[in-house]
């Protein structure tokens, strides 16, 4: 087991709270059916230039050098990349909308990173993976289905519109899943278990969907 690494910050209760109070609320939801076809914006959403920081308060100070990402469970080759690893394999451009539950949408995001199929082809995934659970240097987690990082769209990210991706968006390497919100795309990603059932991460255990999809609003379970 790795160190854990230095922290920076505090627990934002304040927000975690309300998040979790939004949940019971229903707050956001419209109603409305959108399609990713004809309308960019998903319902309930609205544009933001900038670019919100949205985690549990806590950041982890890592370098590229005590950055590692393992990966087990239902697998046949267990993986532990090291920064090194991660340049080593195949890099991608992607240029995508981001999504945050919490109502912002910001268009247009260059990133660089590596595509998530070469880390499943990697793993090599025995048939019974069916779900990931996500884990971050933070504690964070999160879970989401195997069909949605099974994408050409899905990478590990670690720049961002041109320069290093910076800590508090999750550098030195984050998740990115855009076509779902935001917070299933885990920033300072440690770990990785690929799962035969479903489990609930940190805000899906707290009234988030288990798969957050923005076009039909699956904000909250
Ligand atoms: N490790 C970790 N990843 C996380 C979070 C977090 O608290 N910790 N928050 C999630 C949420 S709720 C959102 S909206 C996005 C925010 O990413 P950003 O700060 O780069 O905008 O990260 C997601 N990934
Ligand atoms: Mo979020």
């Amino acid at each position: 087991m790795t160190d854990d690494p230095d922290l920076t910050g505090k627990v934002k209760d304040k927000l975690i709270r309300a998040k979790e109070q939004w949940a019971k609320d229903g707050r956001g939801l419209t109603g409305q059916t959108a399609r990713p076809e004809t309308e960019r914006l998903p319902p309930g959403q609205r544009l933001t230039k900038d670019f919100p920081v949205l985690d549990l308060g806590v950041q982890p100070n890592l370098t590229q050098a005590e950055w590692s990402l393992s990966v087990a469970g239902q697998v046949k080759r267990p993986i532990k990349w090291s920064w090194q690893d991660l340049m080593a394999q195949p890099q991608q451009e992607f240029l995508n909308d981001i999504h945050c539950v919490t109502t912002w949408s910001r268009y247009d995001n260059t990133w660089r990173g590596v595509p998530m199929r070469a880390l499943l082809a990697a793993a090599e995934l025995l048939p019974t993976a069916k779900y990931l659970m996500l884990k971050s240097f933070d504690g964070y987690s999160t879970n989401v289905p195997l069909a949605d990082v099974d994408r050409d769209d899905v990478f590990l990210g670690h720049t961002w519109n041109g320069a290093a991706l910076t800590r508090e968006h999750g550098g030195p390497v984050r998740l990115v899943v855009p076509h779902l919100y935001f917070w299933k795309s885990a920033k300072w990603i440690r770990h990785i278990t690929f799962m035969e059932k479903d489990q609930p991460g940190y805000w899906e255990a707290r009234g988030y969907h288990m798969r957050g999809d923005p076009w039909p609003e699956e904000r909250y379970s």
